[in-house]
């Protein structure tokens, strides 16, 4: 109620732009934006603008549900064949005494590690090497589900699928269906980038296409496989090179309906070959967050990646069109402290994060991958209850 009355004071603001005017009302109908106005929102849509239309939605179809998970991330190498521009965390193959490569026992190790922990999923995702090819990630897939038949395994990205495939010399189609019947039960929206050419050749030369990456998305949901998306923004692409991006997501979920979530994530600039460039601002970021919300209408979730972004920019994120925050993570994973984000041990507590969604007065919502309801944190106690009260306890001296 409270959002619906923010759009109707937009709706009678008479001194506001006449094409945010329709683009608001728009919303406020459920209608689609088009791809011109999409670039209008990122040119023309002041923060407040943008958060009231992207919280409208977000809390008609979710009201104040906020989704986490319990889960650990596996990297299997970061030593790498490609030179991404952007990526802070791999090692040249000339350099790869630096870096890690973890056998088949080693990456069971680390499964084993968590065994009596609650986690429900694992994130597999790394380097590309010659070594880690279909015959490796069959016998990982299945060692896993051997082990652990209920750990959901959301494992690599088409980079990797696409140079797998090719060195075994099969189809993408052949491809996807041996991971599936190996164990892989769902993708990661990583690789995606800016999908467009003029940005993709220079950011990320020699990996999958845009187009690539979107068919083997397409044949995993044909398969009745589920995926998410990405988007790295923030370096050298324009709103417009951000607006094809959704258009093309928005595009194939209409043909599949198969993506869950789409994960903005901004470029974080330490340690790589475009250190030089600014990062954008967290005014920047909840604009994007609001605009991705507005835009994706077929889209069922937007995620802020906390490691990532940071836990204050995350909270902030959930009026901006932000319905989940990722998981407990539990330190498994270096993309991003590598990168420079303010997280350099990311880890959170189940309630921590559960702290952290009621602290901006959401409803913390475990799930699993696939969105099934865990547990509805709402009225939970803790066992010694650290739950914060809206006020600070001070020392009382009697
Ligand atoms: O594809 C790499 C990005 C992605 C940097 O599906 C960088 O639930 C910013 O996709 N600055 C991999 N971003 C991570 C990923 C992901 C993460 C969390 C959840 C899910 C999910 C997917 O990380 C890469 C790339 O776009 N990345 N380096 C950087 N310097
Ligand atoms: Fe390799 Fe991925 Fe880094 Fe690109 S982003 S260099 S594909 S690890």
């Amino acid at each position: 109620m409270e959002t619906a009355r923010t759009i109707q004071s937009i709706l009678q603001d008479k001194s506001l732009d006449q094409d945010l005017q329709m683009i608001a009302g728009k919303v406020f109908a459920g209608q689609r934006i088009s791809e011109a106005e999409g670039i209008t929102l990122f040119e023309k849509g002041s923060l407040s603008y943008l958060g009231a239309l992207a919280n409208f939605i977000r809390e008609k179809r979710h009201g104040d549900r906020t989704y986490f998970n319990r889960n650990f991330h596996i990297e299997p190498t970061n030593v790498c064949l490609y030179t991404c521009t952007f990526c802070s965390y791999s090692r040249l193959i000339k350099q790869r005494s630096d870096g890690w490569e973890y056998s088949l026992e080693e990456i069971m190790d680390i499964v084993r590690a968590y065994d009596g922990k609650p986690v429900t999923e694992v994130h597999i995702v790394g380097g590309v090497l010659p070594q880690y090819d279909v015959p490796f990630y069959e016998e990982l897939f299945q060692t896993i589900k051997a082990h652990r038949p209920d750990l959901h395994v959301k494992a690599l990205t088409p980079v990797e699928f696409h140079y797998i495939f090719k060195k075994a010399k099969i189809s993408y189609e052949e491809g996807m269906a041996r991971m599936q019947a190996a164990g892989l039960d769902s993708m990661p929206g990583g690789g995606a980038e800016i999908f467009h050419p003029e940005i993709r050749d220079q950011i990320a030369g020699g990996k999958c296409t845009g187009e690539q990456w979107l068919r083997i998305h397409e044949i995993w949901h044909e398969l009745g496989g589920r995926s998410n998306a990405t988007m790295l923004y923030g370096h050298i692409e324009s709103f417009a090179h951000r607006v094809d991006h959704l258009e093309q997501l928005r595009k194939l979920q209409d043909k599949t309906g198969g993506f869950q979530t789409f994960i903005p994530l901004k470029f974080r600039n330490k340690d790589n070959q475009m250190s030089h460039i600014e990062e954008s601002t967290v005014i920047e970021d909840l604009r994007n967050y609001a605009i991705s919300r507005i835009y994706l209408d077929n889209f069922d979730h937007i995620k802020a990646y906390w490691p990532m972004i940071g836990r204050s920019t995350a909270q902030l994120s959930l009026a901006f069109g932000v319905n989940d925050i990722d998981g407990t993570i539990d330190d498994t994973t270096k993309i991003y402290s590598m990168a420079g984000s303010e997280e350099q041990t990311p880890a959170l507590s189940t309630e921590e994060l559960v702290n952290l969604i009621r602290r901006v007065g959401r409803q913390p919502i475990e799930r699993d991958t696939l969105y099934g309801v865990i547990q509805d944190y709402t009225d939970h106690q803790f066992a010694a209850d650290t739950q914060f009260k809206g006020y600070v306890s001070l020392p009382v001296v009697n």
